[in-house]
């Protein structure tokens, strides 16, 4: 069974998310945007499936799904009731969900803002911008809102042979050959990063327990690697908490220079000279 296959198959394990889009009676939310010959694309509605195209039509991402969890809650939920998709042009949209904390019903507002910027032939991103405000005007109350950012890029077309770095403690590299994604958070209430094997993040995510990130995983693979970043902060009645998410693609990534080759000691040049390797054709000749 290829990976392509096994990651399909993973769609019909969640009950609960297929049951929501059910009874809320809602239909696909799409959205693409393009620039400068690349392409991102994500269904919003189907678990952040989608796909980051470069101009020689490779695509190097597989999912980007963000969840979300409360003081409320005993688990985390993925983002599931948009509420409004805006178009800003071809290379931006806006997103706004409006979701439950525990049985506070539609007491988070969470905007998501998108933009594409192809760099150049090589090397585009997509930046993040978005907020989470707790509107629960009801009984106001403070609520304790962890976000979750996971990210499943599938460098060159291939869920496999992908490794990962911490270049710092907000951004994760994946690398595969000379290509390079680079996903940064932003650092206010950033509570860390994990990276793992797919599908051992999704599956923390969406068990009926509690997850946090421990900042491990690092250095990753070679394999089919993922990852995910969590922010949190207590938001009173009308505050809320902002960040940024970043995804770079650079198609010509240099990798980290190999170590120098062993050079032989002059006196082991001499041995070989003298002895050894005459000694290793005479044993050859017999063979
Ligand atoms: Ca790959
Ligand atoms: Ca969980
Ligand atoms: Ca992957």
């Amino acid at each position: 069974m290829t990976a392509g296959l096994l990651k399909k198959l993973w769609r019909f394990a969640l009950p609960g998310v297929l049951l929501l889009m059910t009874v809320g009676g809602s239909q696909a939310q799409t959205f693409t945007l393009t620039h400068n010959g690349w392409t991102y694309y994500e269904d919003v509605a189907s678990q952040g499936w989608g796909s980051f195209t470069d101009p020689n039509n490779t695509n190097h991402m597989y999912q980007n799904w963000w969840w979300f969890r409360t003081n409320l809650d005993s688990k985390e939920k993925p983002l599931a009731d948009l509420t409004s998709m805006m178009s800003g042009g071809a290379t931006n949209v806006n997103l706004v969900f409006t979701e439950d904390a525990g049985s506070l019903q539609n007491a988070l507002l969470f905007n998501l803002t998108y933009t594409l910027t192809g760099i150049s032939s090589t090397m585009a991103k997509v930046d993040i911008a978005w907020s989470v405000r707790n509107i629960y005007g009801q009984q106001p109350q403070p609520i304790t809102v962890n976000f979750f950012a996971y990210s499943d890029f599938d460098l060159n077309g291939s869920a496999g042979g992908d490794s990962g770095v911490l270049v710092d403690p907000q951004t994760i590299r994946y690398t595969e050959g000379t290509t390079a994604v680079d996903v940064t958070a932003s650092s206010g209430s950033l509570q860390g990063y994990d990276v793992d094997n797919y599908p051992n993040l999704l599956n923390l995510l969406n068990d009926s327990a509690v997850y946090n990130v421990s900042n491990s995983g690092l250095p990753f693979g070679p394999g089919d690697m993922t990852n995910v970043f969590q922010w949190r902060a207590t938001l009173g009645m009308g505050q809320q908490m902002t960040g940024t998410l970043t995804k770079l693609i650079n198609l010509e990534h240099t990798p980290p220079p190999p170590p120098p080759p062993v050079i032989p000691e002059p006196g082991t040049w001499m041995l070989m000279l003298s002895g050894i390797v005459p000694v290793a054709l005479r044993v050859r000749r017999k063979a």
